[in-house]
């Protein structure tokens, strides 16, 4: 096992790391930009190293500097969370030739993951359900035009090196598909350094489902069942939990399966995430594939009993798995609130600033992942998360209860928060009943309720 470990990140999931690496007796050093001297990671590491100023480009993004602080603090491996450097294949393949384990995907799997025509050309070898479009990338504008003719509008035009919802364009007849392809392409040239699109289908008011995965590097790799992501407003996910009240037994072990077979034709090693949309029809597809830890992981935590940040760990040291898919049994249901630092009201604009006061729900099916504490100031300077509200309970119906008592508990006073909203939305016929997908929050206004 690994005796030192360094965090490249912040906030609540650089804590989340710390806390693993603790139960798991390693030594952690955290890295810290100038913004964050008094956050809890750099109190609660055996050790923190600055590393530059306030700007995520100027200290978090920075490779140079996190593999010269792992240099000087003798740390044998590099966790980099979620966000940040965690999907960025140039640092996962450095933090490898300074002698860092990475604790990620290789750098190979990053990359061909992050170019998303090649990810689903490989999802197909490997038998996953792919949206029908083209193959590879749009090469000839015609044939893609003939293409959609023959699919039937409406259509997307993704870009290849985008994802999360950004480079995408749904085109609704023919006569809009050349001049949608040709905006997209230079759009994508500007955001992505490259042209690519490639085309699909558009599926009409999707769930967002997404298979947990956890792979060691002896070949066992095993599914950890679904969380539903389908209440997100413009790709920012507000509430996710797990296991979807739409996905049956026999719907999980198919998508399990085939999410197994994906990561396993690629080599997969860690912990992963298979992104899907599911139709109302119980027909799934791949989307993407994120090589990372989530920041939802903990509703999975909470319905299969394991801690999959000492597992995402212990098999970057080389460990194995230690169960197998038979041993993994769902036991309840989890949901996770976040809870940012926005004003929901003024389209969720960021609200940065002193938390005067600050008090977390407890009790039981309760758990809080925050970095927060009172007299805490928020920086405007990274993602506006400031808590993770996770509730379990036996049912749905107990989670939602629990989740509804922890929501009026929180205290946090001084800078506006999601809590308001989440109050409201859990209190929806829609969200009570299950019957949503990720046009939700377009169609809901909480404003009035
Ligand atoms: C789609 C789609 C419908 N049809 N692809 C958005 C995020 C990115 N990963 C892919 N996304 C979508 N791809 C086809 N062929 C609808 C979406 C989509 C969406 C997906 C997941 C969660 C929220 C979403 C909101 C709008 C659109």
């Amino acid at each position: 096992m690994f005796k030192k470990i360094l965090i490249a990140n912040r906030g609540e999931i650089a804590l989340r790391i710390i806390r693993a690496c603790q139960e798991l007796g390693i030594k952690t050093v955290a890295v810290y930009s100038e913004a964050d001297e008094d956050s809890l990671h750099v109190r609660f590491a055996d050790e923190a190293i600055c590393i530059g100023p306030a700007r995520g480009i100027d200290s978090y993004l920075k490779p140079d500097r996190i593999i010269a602080a792992a240099e000087v603090s003798g740390a044998e491996a590099i966790h980099p969370g979620y966000g940040f450097l965690s999907e960025n294949a140039d640092f996962a393949d450095m933090c490898a030739s300074h002698g860092f384990k990475f604790i990620g995907a290789s750098g190979n799997v990053i990359r061909m993951m992050g170019d998303k025509a090649e990810a689903k050309e490989n999802m197909i070898k490997a038998g996953v359900p792919v949206v029908p479009g083209n193959k590879g990338i749009i090469t000839d504008i015609e044939k893609a035009k003939e293409l959609a003719v023959e699919m039937g509008f409406p259509v997307i035009l993704k870009a290849v090196s985008g994802g999360g919802g950004r480079g995408m364009r749904i085109v609704n007849s023919v006569d809009e598909f050349e001049v949608n392809y040709q905006m997209a392409s230079s759009e994508a040239a500007g955001a992505f350094n490259n042209p690519d699109m490639y085309l699909e289908k558009f599926i009409q008011n999707p769930r967002h489902i997404e298979i947990q995965i956890m792979a060691d590097q002896h070949g066992n790799t095993v599914y950890l069942g679904e969380r539903e992501c389908s209440i997100q407003r413009r790709h920012q996910k507000l509430l996710e939990e797990a296991p979807s009240a739409v996905v049956s037994e026999e719907l999980r072990e198919k998508m399990g399966k085939v999410s197994v077979a994906g990561a396993k034709k690629v080599g997969y090693e860690g912990a992963g995430t298979i992104e899907f949309l599911l139709d109302s029809d119980e027909n799934f597809y791949f989307m993407e594939m994120n090589t990372r830890i989530q920041v939802e992981h903990p509703v999975t935590e909470m319905i299969y009993d394991r801690d999959l940040l000492k597992d995402q760990i212990r098999v970057a040291a080389g460990e194995e798995l230690g169960y197998t898919q038979d041993d993994l049994q769902i036991r309840g249901h989890a949901i996770e609130c976040r809870i940012n630092a926005e004003d929901w009201e003024r389209n969720f604009m960021p609200n940065p600033g002193e938390v005067t006061s600050f008090h977390v729900p407890g009790g039981p099916g309760v758990r809080v992942d925050s970095h927060v504490y009172q007299r805490y100031k928020i920086p405007p300077f990274y993602d506006s998360l400031i808590a993770k509200l996770i509730c379990y309970g036996k049912t749905r119906e107990e989670a939602i209860s629990r989740l509804n008592r922890a929501l009026d508990e929180f205290v946090i006073e001084g800078v506006k928060t999601t809590i308001p909203f989440q109050k409201k939305l859990i209190a929806t016929r829609e969200f009570l009943e299950a019957d949503f997908d990720t046009g939700l929050l377009d169609r809901i206004n909480l404003l009035d309720k």
